[in-house]
């Protein structure tokens, strides 16, 4: 079987830990490999290029697009870029990796999902988060009905680590923490409760070096029954730093689960108390305390390519992330007005 072809646009901060991991799955006869390199700074690109041996390199994602058979374009830039090159592969029929935040505001990514269904290209929001193998263990016990029916969840993103110091832009946008790690957050949310009826949030901005909020308060209610609390903070001094660990608190009608500090699972079911350790893998490309993340990168990554080839969609296909994308716009709607609201408004 042959290899699938991609082409990655945008060599920066992250763009690294997606390489990596598709340098591991060129490793594998059904995976994929990375033939050609797109980044408009000569210096991002010369690096990347020459860190994961990739020859073929452009300034231009139009040019690539031009000059290379590809099977899908996997781009790795941030929101502002993303629709116009999304539409610029939907024109050149090529499949879809977008990061996230799918873009800057919600019209544009429903334009972007529109432009790849128009084309009947495959399209993909790296939405990482919830294939980090401790939320994995999380859903599988959900799904294993141990604890019941969930009528109350609390999934929290706690932390004071810097991180602006890798990622600078996030400190110059109007939005940061909801639609930079919150669009995570909710994300889970909809990933271990379903879809929301109602959400009411609460926002505040405590490091004055940046523009954006810092801190978030959500509450939501879910249309199967759970009422949760998504809560997330970059300016939070606690004894224990965990960046970039999401913390789940669950209970249900026959028991309760926690995903405590230390990626330490406990499980109360009918059948006892069960205590695990699902730490998340350290991969050899990987570094402590990003290692869950990277894993995940490498997780979704694989995910995309099995769709690719089974023709199937993904699990955060950008008509599903448009759902999350539609928390993040309710989130803001509502701390700006005080008011609960209906996602749907705003989908
Ligand atoms: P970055 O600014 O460090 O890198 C982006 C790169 O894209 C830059 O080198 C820039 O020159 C290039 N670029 C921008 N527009 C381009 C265009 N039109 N054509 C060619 N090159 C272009 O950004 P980053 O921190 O690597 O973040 C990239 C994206 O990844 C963001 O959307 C961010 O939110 C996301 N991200 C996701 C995770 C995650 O866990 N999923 C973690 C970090 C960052
Ligand atoms: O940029 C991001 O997606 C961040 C993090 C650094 C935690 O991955 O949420």
């Amino acid at each position: 079987m042959a290899l699938l072809r991609g082409g990655l646009i945008g060599c920066g901060f992250f763009a690294s830990n997606h390489l990596n991991a598709w340098r591991e799955l060129a490793r594998h006869p059904d995976g994929a490999e990375i033939v050609a390199l797109c980044d408009r700074d000569p210096a991002r690109l010369a690096a990347a290029a020459a860190e994961f041996g990739v020859a073929r390199r452009y300034a231009d994602a139009q040019a690539m697009l031009a000059a290379e058979k590809l099977d899908f374009v996997d781009i790795v830039t941030t929101a502002p870029a993303h629709r116009a090159l999304v539409e610029l592969a939907a024109r050149h029929g090529v499949a879809v990796i977008c990061q996230k935040p799918m873009a800057p505001d919600i019209a544009d990514g429903r334009a972007m999902v529109e432009a790849c269904e128009r084309a009947g290209v495959a399209m993909m929001v790296h939405e990482n988060f919830r294939w980090q193998a401790p939320l994995l263990a999380v859903r599988a016990v959900l799904d294993s009905g141990v604890i019941g029916r969930p009528f109350w969840g609390r999934v929290s993103f706690r932390s004071g680590y810097d991180v602006i110091a890798g990622q600078p832009y996030l400190a110059e946008g109007k939005r940061f923490i909801i639609e930079d790690l919150g669009v995570h957050v909710l994300d889970t949310a909809r990933f271990l409760f379903g879809e929301v009826a109602r959400l009411t949030a609460s926002t505040t901005t405590v490091n004055p070096a940046i523009a954006g909020e810092d801190v978030a308060t959500m509450l939501l209610v879910h249309r199967d029954g759970v009422t949760a609390v998504v809560d997330c903070s970059y300016s939070s001094r606690r004894a224990r730093e965990l960046f970039p660990e999401v913390l789940v608190d669950i209970e249900g009608s026959d028991g309760s689960l926690q995903l405590d500090a230390g990626y330490a699972l406990t499980v109360r079911s009918p059948a006892g108390i069960e205590q695990r350790d699902v730490s998340p893998t350290l991969l050899p490309w990987a570094q402590v305390p990003w290692h869950g993340v990277q894993e995940s990168v490498l997780n979704i990554q694989r995910h995309f390519i099995d769709c690719l080839r089974a023709g199937t969609a993904p699990a955060t296909a950008g008509s599903d992330n448009l759902k999350t994308f539609a928390l993040v716009e309710a989130a803001y709607g509502s701390a700006a007005t005080g008011e609960t609201v209906d996602p749907a408004r705003f989908a």
